[in-house]
């Protein structure tokens, strides 16, 4: 085993950036890595200094899947006890804005990590997909349904059966990444947008994203009522007053977070 830390962390004022680091592999996610991933991220979503996640691969691979390693030869009982899922669950539950920074490889798992963030900037060296099928199993870390949501049935349905890599200008046609851009600009864009985002107030940014989600999550009329409840209860905050009377004093505005 390298000596090298799995994912490397760094903070840049209020944007916290994960670096996942296992290039022998291609980025693949072993258990150990998402265990790490899901405590480090916990530990920036309860941390007030921080305001956005940057979750980044290498230029070559984002993340090429789950580690096969790993599965190769695990019975169903065996995945069963692991309870590997629940890494994935904290993921999922992270309140901030996660940025994803992705270049190269998002395949299997890795595509499936890609979509629990929040906005994807995607370097047009990217290739994406859901693989497993190739090696005999199906996406099973959300990818048959985050797919779907986010693409429709008939995508969803080609790169799942076929096992094919979507282009990252097909990912942005189909709605799967939110920017593409040259190859030389895929982490400097998203640090950029996470810099962006990080002078936003952080408890509308939250409520916002909570929101979104709920797009995916909810009935319509059951999302409807959720985010008019969000949104009134932003009339509590400071930041609601503070950004409201910047606008009418034509100054920027100062966010506290509170
Ligand atoms: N797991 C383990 N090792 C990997 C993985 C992986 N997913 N992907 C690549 N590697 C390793 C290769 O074995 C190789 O190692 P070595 O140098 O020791 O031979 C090294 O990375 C470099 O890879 P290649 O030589 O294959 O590089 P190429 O440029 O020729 O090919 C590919 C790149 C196309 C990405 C190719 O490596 C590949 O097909 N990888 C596997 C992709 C895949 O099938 N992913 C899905 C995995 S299954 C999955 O993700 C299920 C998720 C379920 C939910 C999650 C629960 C935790």
């Amino acid at each position: 085993m390298s000596d090298e830390p799995h994912l490397l962390t760094e903070v840049q004022g209020a944007v916290a950036i994960i670096r996942i680091n296992r290039p022998k592999v291609l980025n693949a996610l072993n258990l150990e890595l998402m265990q790490d991933l899901a405590d480090l991220m916990e530990g920036y979503d309860a941390d007030d200094s921080i305001v956005v996640i940057l979750l980044a691969g290498s230029e070559r691979a984002w993340a090429a899947g789950a580690d096969i390693g790993d599965m190769a030869t695990a019975s169903a009982a065996d995945m069963r006890a692991r309870d590997q899922f629940a890494q994935w669950e904290r993921i999922r539950a992270i309140g901030k804005p996660i940025v994803a920074a992705v270049s190269g490889f998002a395949l299997g798992g890795g595509c499936e990590l890609m979509m629990h963030c929040d906005i994807i900037v995607c370097s047009q060296t990217a290739k994406i997909g859901q693989p497993e099928i190739n090696i005999g199993v199906m996406p099973g870390a959300g990818g048959t349904q985050r797919l779907t949501r986010a693409v429709g049935k008939a995508i969803a349905m080609d790169v799942v059966l076929s096992g094919r890599f979507l282009s990252a200008d097909e990912a942005l046609r189909h709605g799967l990444v939110s920017r593409v851009v040259p190859p030389e600009h895929w982490f400097t864009e998203a640090l950029s947008v996470a810099r962006k985002l990080s002078s936003m107030p952080p408890i509308a940014l939250r409520s916002a994203k909570a929101s979104v989600l709920n797009a995916e999550e909810s009935s319509l009329g059951d999302a409807l009522v959720e985010e008019r409840r969000l949104f009134m209860d932003l009339f509590d905050t400071q930041d609601q007053k503070e950004g409201m009377s910047a606008f009418l004093d034509k100054r920027r505005p100062k966010f506290t977070g509170t």
